[in-house]
């Protein structure tokens, strides 16, 4: 997550009776819950102007919350809090982060207890991802997919790079590429994330014959936030970005001080390095 010294909005201890547990019991009867939510938003603007259109109604994030938990049933109140959360986020775009707990002071346990709850921290993240298209409408393929993230309401664009024209890199694609990059803030994760960007693949008739081959469409995370994931599945940042100019060069029009997290130098160093290798290696 981007900004970890953003500013709290806190609130404590709102009751909601509502009808969450495993038992039937619980579900027809219903009891007390109460939430603790600090809100991180960033309340400088509202605090100068005074104006609280540039901040987030701390009373309307309550009775958003008590109605939505008022209005669902879940067995468990990890369930809860999970959607609880999501929901909110949805709801309120100035919120960047929720730490959200829910407490279950009268969970049916049959001991002497204070509470029991369950407290997670959700947010949006920047991803930058990488698109690129060496078959059929190229240019179509590309829209139809950033078309489809503006329509997907856990996906925030914010920024997308000129398209370019660039030669083939690799042995197996033999066809003129289409490459661009994006900004977007997002609620999945990492693998989600891979998951939902292979579906668009799909959309755009994408088939995984040969690796690195000429393809509809291709959409590959460079970076989210400053994580480092190495898995068999995922690699982030991206193995192979820092030689790649088609990844680069419009990454780095989109957000050339960005560093990279295991390299520690800015996209556009990374740029001038390779355009410099290239030459020396060419000449
Ligand atoms: N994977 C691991 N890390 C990532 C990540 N950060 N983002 C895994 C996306 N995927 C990641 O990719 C294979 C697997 O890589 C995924 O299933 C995922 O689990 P793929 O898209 O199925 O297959 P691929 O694209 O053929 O292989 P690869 O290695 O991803 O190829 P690239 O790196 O995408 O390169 N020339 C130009 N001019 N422009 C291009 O855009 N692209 C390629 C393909 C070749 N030449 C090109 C271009
Ligand atoms: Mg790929």
């Amino acid at each position: 997550m981007t900004n970890p010294s953003l500013d709290e909005i806190r609130i404590e201890n709102l009751e909601v009776y509502a009808h969450h547990g495993v038992y039937p019991e619980e579900t027809a009867a219903g009891q007390n819950f109460y939430i603790n939510a600090v809100l991180h938003v960033n309340t400088m603007e509202a605090g100068w102007t005074d104006d609280l259109t540039k901040s987030v109604h701390y009373g309307e994030v309550c009775h958003f919350m008590s109605s939505y938990m008022k209005n669902h049933t879940f067995k468990l109140i990890e369930a809860v809090t999970e959607h609880l959360a999501q929901e909110v986020l949805l709801a309120f775009p100035l919120i960047e982060r929720i730490a959200l707990e829910v407490r279950k002071p009268h969970a049916p346990i049959g001991l002497p207890f204070e509470s029991v709850s369950v407290k997670v921290i959700r947010g949006w993240h920047t991803a930058y991802i990488a698109f690129g298209s060496s078959m059929g409408d190229r240019q179509e393929y590309i829209d139809g997919a950033i078309e489809a993230m503006r329509k997907e309401q856990k996906v925030r664009v914010e920024k997308v790079s000129d398209i370019i024209r660039t030669a083939p890199y690799g042995d197996a694609a033999k066809e003129e590429f289409l490459n661009g990059a994006l900004k977007i803030k997002t609620l999945f994760m990492p693998m989600e994330l891979l998951s939902y960007l292979h579906s668009l693949e799909q959309a755009a008739g994408r088939t995984r014959e040969i690796r690195w081959g000429d393809r509809t469409l291709d959409l590959d995370i460079i970076f989210y936030d400053d994580w480092i994931v190495a898995t068999e599945e995922l690699t982030i940042p991206h193995r192979d970005m820092e030689n790649r100019d088609f990844v680069l060069a419009p990454l780095a029009q989109i957000e050339p001080y960005l560093i990279h997290p295991v390299r520690h130098i800015t996209v556009n160093e990374l740029l001038h390095k390779l355009t410099k290798e290239k030459t020396i290696f060419s000449s």
